[in-house]
């Protein structure tokens, strides 16, 4: 895969962009209609971001006695799907999580084998954009290993998460919750399939049987209940277009923290 010359690629695109945003700031800052220009030009942000904080740095890690005695669950508490009560109900020995798209191998991993996989544990602050945060500790299976395991195809560019809930309960499939991220965050260390929460199998309002940890990121980007991941080169053909739940109602697509 040639995943590490576009990330190298991407690093050095970010680099420039980073120092001729800041070079080029002092004369924009006194332009109202150019900042607010920049503001919402969400590539240019990600890019800053980028040139500025390289994104394979590790978000900071707490200690045991940080994490919150009651994390809060957010959005989706117990979800209501048919296909997704009967797993519950027989405790989750049927889940499947599906690896297809733009993989060279389609996976079908039974929780056992996810829990086989290389993993990692890290106690982190989880953001929501609401305005609060809680500390939890998380252990799943490195994303990297579960790519690797399916084998990502030349022309993947997006990883995308489709979740066992609706948030909105539409008719058709337009309330159910997705989220997509880029390689770089695919690959970064911390980015974990979290099978455990605080040292126990993950309780079903946090997102049980398996949720994205993507610890450089907002709590909306941090997928729950993930029945299938999907590697795919265009996010314009999910949900809205806009690469998630959230983002197809307004949200950015990279909520960098
Ligand atoms: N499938 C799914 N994932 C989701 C959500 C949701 O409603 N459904 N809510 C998101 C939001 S906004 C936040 S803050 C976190 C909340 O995670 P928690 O319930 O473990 O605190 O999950 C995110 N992932
Ligand atoms: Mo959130």
């Amino acid at each position: 895969m040639s995943g590490i010359d576009r990330r190298g690629w991407l690093r050095g695109a970010a680099a420039s962009a980073g120092g001729l945003m800041l070079s080029a700031c002092d004369r924009l800052t006194q332009s109202q209609g150019v900042q607010r220009t920049l503001a919402g030009a969400e590539g240019l942000t990600k890019l800053v971001q980028r040139g500025l904080f390289p994104r394979t740095a590790l978000a900071p890690e707490f200690g045991p006695e940080d994490i919150s005695p009651d994390f809060r669950a957010n959005g989706t508490r117990n979800p209501q799907d048919p296909g997704y009560v009967a797993l519950r109900d027989s405790g989750f020995a049927g889940y499947r999580l599906v690896v297809d798209g733009l993989v060279e191998r389609p996976l079908a991993l039974s929780l056992p084998e996810l829990r086989a996989l290389p993993g990692r544990s890290q106690i982190t602050r989880h953001d929501c954009v609401e305005g609060w945060s809680s500390i939890g500790k998380w252990t799943g299976a490195r994303l990297s290993a579960v790519l690797q395991a399916a084998g990502l195809r030349d022309e993947a560019r997006f990883i995308v998460f489709h979740c066992a809930d609706k948030l909105e309960p539409t008719p058709d499939e337009s309330g159910r919750y997705y989220e997509s991220i880029d390689l770089e965050d695919a690959f970064h260390e911390q980015t974990i399939l979290a099978y455990d929460m605080n040292g126990a199998p993950l309780p079903v309002p946090h997102g049980a049987p398996v949720r994205l940890r993507v610890e450089r990121q907002l709590g909306y980007k941090h997928a729950k209940y993930v029945m299938r991941i999907e590697a795919v080169d265009s996010l314009a053909r999910l949900g809205r277009g806009k690469g998630g739940y959230w983002e197809d109602r307004g949200y950015e697509w990279y909520a960098g923290i």
